[in-house]
């Protein structure tokens, strides 16, 4: 490996997982997700903007993208040999692949998180969060692995199998090679990507974005997950926020298939990840569809909206 914060050359996804990894079916598994991701990223640059159940010019079925990402990715992971149970975003029960589950993963994922955003040609991203075992209801502290993969003006794709966080992108060859290893975060500051309806804020939520303000952050806000995390991970400072509103108490991210992973991934970078009252990673899903409010980010700041929250709600 190379120092902390210095780049290598040419370092492919799968050698790098071999490098870090002494698990190969981990190591397969992440890799047939980021070959699925070649078809995605192939869907989305080339495909139609077409609606599911409709025809295309040559009178082939249509599948909206999200859905398509999804067949992908399930195809995928279900001939891998090494899943047992898949839960997917687009569909509204757990599938399982093998009843065998020792010695093999279950996979929770967001096949195309903000796939509204292609209409209007903005960045969307595949959201992947992996366990041990055949229980997808466990604790986000017991992922083995979180990763997703942007598709923006470039493709990358960001892992942590418990190990740091490493940033590759895509090549001219569909190959994803290393470009940061061991990404870290700023304990505070700088920006700020606030999701929701403002004036829904409660009390606390309010107080803490006007602190964030008189202190100097800067909004970004694109109202994709996957590239809002992305921007406040890469550039190692700053909070997302998707809070608890006056009309929905749980916010509106999906714990096992937004949540879980980012916060993995953030908290591997050194940041945090908090409901506003307790960590993310320690909630215990109960349903497939369970949601929560998050503040996601750099340590103190998420630390500070903690307070906020604890005296104002
Ligand atoms: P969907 O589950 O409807 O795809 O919504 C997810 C998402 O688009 C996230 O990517 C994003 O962070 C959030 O919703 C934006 O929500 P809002 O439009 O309310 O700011």
């Amino acid at each position: 490996m190379s120092e902390p914060g210095k780049t290598k050359f040419q370092v492919d996804l799968r050698r790098h997982l071999r490098e870090t990894d002494e698990n190969r079916d981990l190591t397969r598994l992440i890799c047939e997700i980021a070959d699925a991701s070649k078809y995605i990223v192939h869907s989305i640059r080339t495909g139609d903007l077409g609606v599911a159940g409709t025809s295309n010019l040559y009178g082939e079925e249509q599948l909206a993208l999200d859905v398509l990402s999804d067949r992908i990715l399930q195809k995928r992971l279900s001939h891998s040999g090494v899943v047992a149970n898949i839960v997917s975003e687009e569909r509204p029960d757990i599938i399982t692949v093998s009843t065998e589950s020792a010695g093999k993963y279950s996979v929770a994922f967001d096949p195309l998180d903000g796939s509204s955003l292609v209409d209007v040609n903005l960045a969307v991203g595949t959201i992947v969060s992996i366990y041990e075992g055949g229980d997808v209801f466990q604790p986000g502290r017991n992922q083995v692995a979180a990763m997703y993969i942007l598709y923006g003006p470039r493709s990358t794709l960001v892992y942590s199998t418990g190990n740091g966080v490493h940033e590759f992108a895509m090549n001219a060859l569909s190959e994803y090679t290393l470009i940061r290893e061991n990404v870290t975060m700023a304990n505070a500051g700088g920006i700020y990507s606030p999701g929701g309806q403002r004036n829904l804020y409660s009390a606390g939520t309010e107080s803490f974005v006007q602190d964030l303000e008189a202190r100097g952050s800067k909004l970004r806000y694109s109202g994709g997950f996957v590239p809002d995390i992305n921007q406040v991970l890469m550039k190692g400072k700053g909070i997302f926020m998707y809070p608890h509103l006056k009309n929905a108490p749980n916010g509106k991210l999906r714990l096992l298939f937004e949540l879980n992973p980012m916060a993995f991934l953030i908290e591997q970078a050194g940041g945090a990840a908090s409901t506003g009252r307790e960590r993310i990673l320690d909630l215990k899903p109960k349903s497939i569809d369970d949601r929560a409010p998050v503040f996601i980010g750099a340590k103190d700041d998420v630390a500070r909206a903690e307070e906020f929250i604890a005296k104002q709600g």
